[in-house]
């Protein structure tokens, strides 16, 4: 060979949008080019960006292969970089190019390390080699494969072995992947929803908190909350004789029940009315003073969600509401989604009155800087401290084994940081 190795810059255009944000699919497609075009792989480490794109490489023992995509233009761009005879790289670009449905592909070979311009240096090779690693045969292959939660200047990222679900719905792309930190985790188009090992923060304070300081909540409503998370706290209480829980997505709830069996674990409770429709309908055709408690048990304000972050939503809440009834919404991250925050908190208070509204905030790993905030509106007396009995919830908390509610976190939950109470005054 006239050069130390091959670099195929390649371009692939007209591919399946579904295929390149795929991350699954691209890092199998690409391990099995390297593979077939006779390389050895040592490491293999890809990111899925929400809301898509896909960036990955694959380490071989002649190089690398690596890509970038851009499911919204159908485009990929690969470098397949090879040293040495044994591989072939354009085994691997044709693989791809089938791999990922392309309507056309092309690539331009440069020559790397020509030999003619190469002189080799006069130094004692031996010393240099590492001993330890030779003698251990072939290299350990190791694989990393990342989701991945953006924004334009903030990520998150969990490693994880696989997709477990993956449904287009009519409303959103439901997934659930395995992931090694988190267990289980349901995404809404890219968006982190509920994981397995941190799911008990938001559900235990979305629900205990209103229960608790309600004067005896008998019927409570959930819109949204298709992974059955807040159903199931809710109904550790007694006090309820019926829990109503909208939810417009049955994909979610399908997700939920087949691989985060521990959060879906109310859906045969008796007490519970499932009802598989659109939650803005729902609370507008419910009577007056219906529910002593509803929550908002919704995604992030974009998508199917966008409804029921708006004034005419809330007033239908109010109306639906008791005389002594409470709303409780998931108010995203001050921190994040710091106009969102404010402004729901200026509706809030335009419907329920200016001192009827309070935040109180968990930690939340997997969300968004992992500051999240809840609301609390009255449209009563309730009160969130001065109802609250701190040996009732104290002994509810224990009975029921709450991993994160406690007598203590209610009222320190309500304790909010200089700024952020500032942002809601
Ligand atoms: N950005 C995350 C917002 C998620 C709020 N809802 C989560 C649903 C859990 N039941």
């Amino acid at each position: 060979m006239a050069s130390l190795g091959r670099h195929i810059i390649v371009e692939y255009y007209n591919c399946s949008s579904e295929i390149l944000n795929d991350v699954v699919h691209i890092e199998k497609s690409m391990e099995g080019a390297a593979e077939d075009a006779g390389a050895t792989i040592i490491n293999s480490t890809f990111h899925h960006f929400s809301p898509y794109g896909v960036s990955g490489v694959v380490v071989i023992q002649e190089s690398h292969l690596a890509i970038h995509t851009w499911p919204e233009y159908g485009y990929a761009s690969v470098d397949i970089f090879t040293c040495g005879d044994t591989v072939n790289p354009w085994v691997a670009y044709q693989i791809l190019k089938e791999k990922f449905e392309a309507g056309h592909g092309s690539a331009v070979e440069l020559l790397r390390g020509e030999k003619a311009l190469l002189k080799e240096r006069d130094f004692d090779i031996k010393a240099m080699r590492d001993e330890k690693s030779s003698e251990e045969g072939s290299p350990i292959r190791t694989r990393d494969v990342w989701f991945t939660e953006r924004d334009d200047k903030i990520a998150l990222s969990l490693k994880h072995d696989g997709k477990l679900y993956d449904v287009q719905s009519d409303f959103q792309k439901v997934e659930v992947y395995k992931t090694q930190a988190y267990g289980n985790l349901l995404t809404l188009d890219g968006m982190v929803m509920t994981s397995e090992k941190d799911e008990y923060v938001y559900h235990e304070m979305i629900t205990h908190i209103p229960t608790l300081t309600h004067p005896k909540p008998k019927r409570a409503l959930v819109i949204g909350g298709g992974d059955g998370g807040t159903a199931r706290e809710l109904l550790r209480h007694d006090s309820y004789d019926e829990v109503v829980m909208v939810e417009i997505d049955d994909k979610v709830i399908e997700a939920c029940k087949e691989h985060l069996p521990g959060i879906a674990s109310a859906f045969d409770n008796p007490k519970l009315n499932l009802i598989v429709d659109d939650g803005i309908k729902y609370v507008k055709d419910a009577p007056d003073g219906s529910f002593d408690i509803v929550i908002v048990d919704s995604t992030d304000p974009v998508g199917p969600a966008e409804g029921l972050f708006t004034v005419e939503f809330y007033k239908e809440v109010y109306r639906i509401l008791s005389d002594d009834g409470i709303m409780i919404t998931q108010s995203e991250s001050p921190r994040f989604n710091s106009k969102v925050f404010k402004e729901i908190y200026q509706v809030y208070r335009s419907i329920f009155g200016q001192d009827q509204v309070h935040c109180y905030l968990a930690y939340i790993p997997t969300y968004p800087t992992g500051m999240w905030s809840f609301s609390y509106s009255s449209k009563g007396k309730a009160h969130p401290l001065n109802d609250f009995n701190a040996e009732e919830s104290k002994a509810f908390a224990k009975k029921h084994g709450l991993k994160y509610y406690n007598e203590g976190i209610h009222q320190a939950a309500f304790a909010l940081p200089s700024f952020v109470a500032e942002m809601i005054s």
